[in-house]
């Protein structure tokens, strides 16, 4: 089979910064523009496989870009096949630590390689995966903090017909958590799934009191509490709370889920596709979640998450926040609050080159 002969030419990596409007709003800061680095894995056989990650703050913007480009000097010549690049980028880090920005940089790589495996093959990412292209349910990730603003953007979004959302809370008192979760709501309706996201800023006793007081709100979760890698603490607040915790975010590799699931964390997870290590760790952290019995959400990156949440047995939301939308020549396709896995070879992702060209932080 041809296809799963490809081998790696070069690996080119963009940093490109574009703006975020309206700013995203945590209760640990606001984004104001969104820094990717978009990876390329040139083949030997002209197919080239595209992949992308999410820097957060332009502070790590250029180093991500250059430390995914150096990943060439280790790839040129190898085998373009997915688990056998992972497999080196492991050893290659395993001094170091496969965690942080090279995680990031092996999992752009890795996403690649994957999307230059699926048009080698000629069909979507999920077809690859042994998934039908199912539509999943996805929610609207809105963005503002204030009451009104996020009362707003939440009719927008159930004009554009999702069925379910999740705002961000906890930069006030749990009196401004329940302004805006109410404010959504009452514009929401009570058959819209709403979910709140701390983005880890409360201490446990005080994630375990707000908790308590939103246990009336029908809330679907109650996301990142308390600090992303305290499983200890999430246990705890899980414990005590009715409304289900939801953490996963912020795991780096699957050893990561497992730790989190063994320690009784959260109720569901949410895995990140760039922190998690791409694909197949994606993948094997959503395997891990199953066997524990806990639905699998998506965190960001829409675009490969479908593909990925078509392709799991245990999926529940994926997260529709396309930051990255000014970047494409094509959206990600929605219906009826679902996101369609896209028919295209690979993960379908089309940049729009002049939009790149404009946005680029060289
Ligand atoms: C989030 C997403 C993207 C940037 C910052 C924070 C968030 C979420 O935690 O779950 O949407
Ligand atoms: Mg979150």
């Amino acid at each position: 089979m041809q296809a799963a002969r490809l081998t790696v030419r070069d690996v080119r990596a963009r940093p490109v910064n574009v703006p975020v409007d309206p700013p995203l709003e945590t209760a640990s800061g606001t984004i104001g523009t969104a820094p990717f680095v978009l990876i390329d894995v040139l083949t030997e056989e002209g197919v080239t496989g595209l992949g992308y990650v999410f820097c957060y703050t332009t502070t790590a913007l250029h180093p991500t870009a250059r430390l995914a480009a150096n990943l060439a000097d280790l790839l040129r010549g190898e085998p373009a096949i997915p688990a056998v690049v992972e497999g080196q980028l492991q050893r290659h880090f395993r001094l170091l630590g496969p965690q942080g920005l090279t995680g990031m940089a092996a999992a752009g790589v890795n996403m690649a390689l994957w999307d230059a495996l699926a048009k080698a093959c000629r069909v979507p990412l999920a077809t690859l995966l042994g998934a039908a292209p199912r539509p999943v349910p996805a929610y609207a990730s809105l963005r503002a903090m204030n009451p009104e603003r996020v009362a707003a953007e939440a009719e927008a979004a159930l004009g554009a017909g999702f069925i379910a959302m999740k705002l961000k809370v906890g930069s006030g008192d749990l009196a401004a958590d329940l302004a805006a979760i109410r404010a959504v709501r009452r514009v929401a309706g009570d058959r819209t799934a709403l979910m709140v996201d701390y983005n880890q800023c409360l201490t446990v006793p005080e994630a375990i009191r707000r908790a308590a007081a939103l246990d009336g709100e029908g809330l679907a979760w109650i996301e990142e509490p308390v600090q992303g890698d305290d499983d200890a603490g999430h246990a705890a607040v899980a414990r005590e709370a009715r409304t289900p915790i939801q953490i996963g975010e912020n795991w780096w590799g699957p050893r990561d889920t497992a730790r989190s699931l063994a320690a009784g964390a959260s109720d569901c997870v949410m895995v990140d596709v760039a922190k998690i290590g791409g694909v197949g760790a994606w993948l094997r952290a959503a395997a891990l979640a199953e066997a524990a019995g806990r639905p699998v959400s998506s965190h960001i990156f829409p675009h490969v998450s479908v593909h990925l949440l078509a392709a799991a047995p245990a999926r529940h939301w994926l997260e529709y926040l396309d930051l990255e939308a000014p970047l494409l020549a094509r959206p990600l396709a929605l219906e009826r609050g679902h996101a369609l896995v896209p028919s295209r070879p690979g993960i379908g992702l089309e940049w729009n080159d002049e939009a790149v060209k404009r946005f680029l932080a060289d």
